[in-house]
């Protein structure tokens, strides 16, 4: 029966409890390619060493390749001398030792995956991780196996006149027939996700680096001749990487040269590939002509985040894809903390935990929930998640506060230097910051094992009598896929008592609630205080407590931790919202007495003030119900979003015309101006005053920046006025060559407010300059419509619909893509009935397709449990 057409064998299952140290090691690689967008030739040396005293043969990893010659040692095998199994190529080897050479011809111009070697925009580059280099060349494609790159490229000098590679330059000549070769060595062993080449027309951004020793590095922006003029942030942010890292981890650059690319074509934000980042260009380039100051923070954050992995990543790596968040948890924590270093540490953290609850909260509450450190997979690629990344970085935030900045450093500098040049485990992460913090952290590991965001509720009780208050706290982890039972978890809380007589509390205090139910007791209280905790967001939890919107009011105009702060506004609005939602009379009069006291406040950044003063999303009051219900929330959120438009009408009209820019600067100060001004935009065009439509159409005119252009343009686009249409099309016309730039037209409208955006996705998507093979371009039409629940959701199904007809489209190019939209029609039993029927029914449609990938199998199937 396995072997019937119709059904596939079972997709193979990786579990982490069966790792094994591989059977052969590969200290030397040398690689030479000839390099041709139609045929590839590669020719690899292999010096293989037998590991351990075993008699198995040499297995080589390869997809999709056919070896067309294979020498041992010099001699040529014959076809009985090797077998080919599943793309695996086995080789008996006698000795301990060998040269193992073999010959394969590619296609990057035919390779649509986008991994491995591949072709963009006349550019040769590579993918490798996590399984792309056995794409590339026969190879034991695993991270724990280490091998120091020599790589010849060779190729057409006038198509390709840049030759890029990891480590080193050391040669480069010309060839006849109009060729030329480069030669890259790379002193330091990796493992091959990290290979990569890179072949095209490119024109440098050079500038230079000197590292804290006093060696210069050379640094170098690769991109086509036309777009140099928008890399000089991201250089900038390279330098300012290089320097952060420095600093704050002592951590040096340690080749002579760094290089970075950006390439059109990419499937996800960038690549740490050593000495040679590829970038996904939307993280490179960067002016105020195109980019919004989110654009600008994102160009910052990944080359930073890139830039960090060369420590935590490369000179320490991963042992298997199970320690994955080894490297991406810690290096999200490092560069989240760089971001801040550069900006506003209060604004970042907010728009972490915003990103963290929209992201990764979801999942962990769905039929994808993993942990941190995941049990098995089927397709590695599908476990790149907010969980891997972003829980992952809560993680060592929570290990940061616990130990203290000092204890932190003395564990971190003891991972560094007892793993360098090794691939280790999450566990020998968590045995640094124990040693070198002197900490226990027994229970704390949990985190790494458990799925899913314990809960903790918090009931503060107080007692004229004694004067005493009582904090109880409970915690309960929801059971998750393969995890019915959960234990305690170790969970830091900040927690703060506000006096509201005097507005101020008597000292921040971690408490560790380590019980399933515990309680604090604080003395010397003669009235009620309020309870301030988890401020900071100092751990990934979701805290209910029994504070009034009272409470809640006061907190949001005297908490001193600004993420308290925002965090007590937003619960003050989704008291409100949910409670309207379900009926209940609510108070909208506190919601907007609090809204007006935040934007008048003086002394507040106006970059906080936009956060705290923007409503919670249409997403997050869904997590908030037992049944998602997208139109009543809608309508809800709409109704309160037009009220406090109309209300405080005058003061949207006064902070919208007093933080005009004058002309554009990206200093924090300017970019907080945006933000509020943008924001004051929204409910000024939500207050139902006449003159909403033209005053968006006029900041979208006027805007000598694409802050203030897109968010014009987003205002318009949530209305059907006909400056919306106007808008649209001159943003198109001023646009359409810019393909980055195109995308936010595309995701404009994907993300709008608008009762037919189901309607307009779907024309969209049969648009010119919409394309399947660019994966920014489906992101910003089906991956922005996925994430707007209203729209995305709309009872007909047709949603569910569009979504699940690009994935089977989008499959049959690009897996690793078109498995990323899977998700939001997983998340189906948070929906009624009727909803869930059709989502699951466009589940069931995606699997019923033959030959489906390996990614969208996991995803879909997984869904549907
Ligand atoms: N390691 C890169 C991102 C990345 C993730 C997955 C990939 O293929 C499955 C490729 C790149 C980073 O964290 O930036
Ligand atoms: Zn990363």
């Amino acid at each position: 029966m396995a072997d019937h057409p119709s059904f596939p064998a079972a997709p193979h299952i990786v579990r982490r409890e069966d790792y094994r140290a591989p059977d052969w090691l590969v200290p030397d690689i040398a690689l030479d390619f000839d390099l041709d967008a139609a045929i590839t030739r590669v020719h690899a040396t292999l010096s293989v060493t037998r590991n351990g005293d075993h008699d198995r043969p040499l297995k080589l990893d390869g997809d999709g390749l056919l070896p067309l010659e294979i020498h041992v040692d010099g001699q040529p095998l014959t076809p009985d001398q090797w077998s080919l199994d599943g793309g695996r190529l086995t080789i008996p080897l006698p000795g301990p030792a060998h040269l193992v050479k073999s010959f394969v011809e590619i296609s990057p111009q035919s390779n649509s995956k986008l991994m491995g070697l591949y072709a963009s925009g006349g550019l040769l580059c590579t993918q490798c991780e996590a399984e792309g280099f056995r794409r590339i060349t026969f190879f034991p494609d695993r991270p724990d196996v280490l091998s120091r790159y020599s790589v010849r490229l060779a190729a057409d000098k006038a198509l390709y006149p840049v030759l890029l590679a990891n480590g080193d330059p050391v040669e480069q000549g010309d060839l006849p027939d109009g060729r030329h070769w480069a030669r890259w060595n790379d002193p330091y062993p990796k493992p091959c996700y990290l290979f990569a080449l890179v072949a095209g027309d490119l024109a440098c951004n050079a500038d230079r680096f000197v590292t804290a020793s006093g060696r210069e590095v050379q640094l170098g922006i690769w991109v086509k001749e036309a777009d140099l003029p928008r890399t000089a942030h991201a250089m900038q942010a390279l330098k300012n990487s290089m320097a952060w890292d420095e600093r704050v981890y002592g951590r040096e650059y340690d080749l002579d040269v760094f290089n970075i690319v950006a390439v059109a074509d990419f499937n996800f934000g960038a690549m740490e590939n050593k000495g040679l980042n590829i970038f996904n260009s939307r993280y490179i380039l960067a002016d105020p002509e195109t980019a919004t100051d989110i654009d600008y923070d994102g160009v910052e954050g990944v080359v930073a985040h890139e830039y960090f992995h060369n420590w935590s990543g490369n000179r320490v790596t991963c042992r298997d894809w199970f320690q994955l968040s080894l490297k991406e948890g810690f290096t999200v924590f490092r560069d989240q903390n760089f971001s801040a270093d550069m900006g506003s540490h209060a604004v970042k953290r907010i728009e972490d935990v915003r990103i963290l609850r929209a992201a990764q909260f979801q999942e962990d509450s769905g039929p994808l929930a993993h942990p941190v450190r995941p049990e098995s997979y089927m397709e590695i690629s599908n476990f790149y998640t907010a969980t891997i990344y972003n829980k992952g970085a809560e993680l060592i935030r929570m290990m940061a506060l616990m130990l203290g900045p000092e204890r932190f450093r003395a564990g971190t500098d003891l991972y560094f230097d007892r793993h360098d040049g090794e691939a280790a485990t999450c566990e020998d992460f968590v045995r640094a910051m124990e040693e070198g913090g002197e900490i226990d952290l027994s229970q704390f590991r949990r985190w790494y094992e458990q799925a899913g965001t314990p809960h903790v509720r918090a009931l503060l009780s107080h007692d004229p009598a004694t004067q005493g208050v009582t904090l109880l706290l409970e915690q309960s982890v929801p059971p998750t896929p393969g995890q019915p039972e959960k234990k305690p978890m170790a969970i830091p809380l900040r927690t703060a008592l506000f006096d509201p007589e005097s507005g101020q509390h008597r000292g921040d205090e971690l408490l560790m609630l380590t019980e399933a139910r515990q309680s604090f007791t604080f003395a010397g209280w003669p009235a009620a205080p309020i309870l301030s905790i988890n401020r900071g967001f100092s751990a990934p939890v979701i805290v209910e407590t029994n504070r009034s919107q009272a409470d809640l009011a006061f907190l949001s105009a005297h908490d001193d931790d600004p993420f308290a702060r925002y965090e007590a506004m937003q619960q003050l609005m989704v008291n409100v919202l949910v409670g309207r939602i379900g009926g209940q009379p609510v108070d909208e009069d506190a919601v907007v007495a609090a809204i007006r006291g935040t934007a008048i406040d003086p002394l507040l950044d106006p970059a906080f003030i936009a956060e705290a003063i923007r409503l919670p999303s249409e997403a997050y009051l869904g997590d908030q119900m037992a049944v998602v219900d997208p139109d009543a929330i809608h309508a809800a959120r709409d109704a309160l979003q037009r009220r406090i438009g109309a209300e405080l009408e005058p003061l949207w009209r006064d902070i919208h015309g007093k933080t005009k820019a004058n002309a554009f600067a990206l200093s924090p100060a300017a970019k907080g101006a945006r933000k509020l001004r943008n924001t004051a935009l929204l409910y000024l065009a939500a207050s139902g005053a006449a003159d909403g439509a033209t005053v968006a159409f006029g900041q979208f005119s006027e805007a000598d920046n694409m802050t203030e252009r897109q968010a014009a343009l987003a205002t318009l686009a949530n209305g059907t006025s006909a400056e919306r249409e106007a808008a649209l099309d001159i943003f198109y016309n001023r646009y359409r060559d810019d393909a980055l730039t195109l995308d936010k037209w595309f995701q404009t409208q994907a993300f709008a407010f608008h009762p037919h955006t189901v309607d307009l996705v779907e024309e969209l998507g049969r648009h010119k300059d919409f394309t399947l093979a660019n994966p920014n371009r489906v992101r910003s039409l089906y991956g922005a419509f996925a994430g707007n629940q209203w729209a995305f959701h709309h009872k007909s199904g047709k949603g569910y619909r569009l979504v699940a007809d690009c994935i089977i489209a989008l499959d049959k190019l690009n897996p690793q893509t078109a498995a990323r939209l899977v998700p939001p029609l997983g998340r189906w039993k948070r929906f009624d009935e009727a909803r869930a029927a059709l989502m699951r029914a466009e589940l069931q449609r995606i699997l019923a397709v033959p030959g489906l990938s390996k990614d969208v199998t996991e995803q879909a199937s997984k869904s549907l449990e």
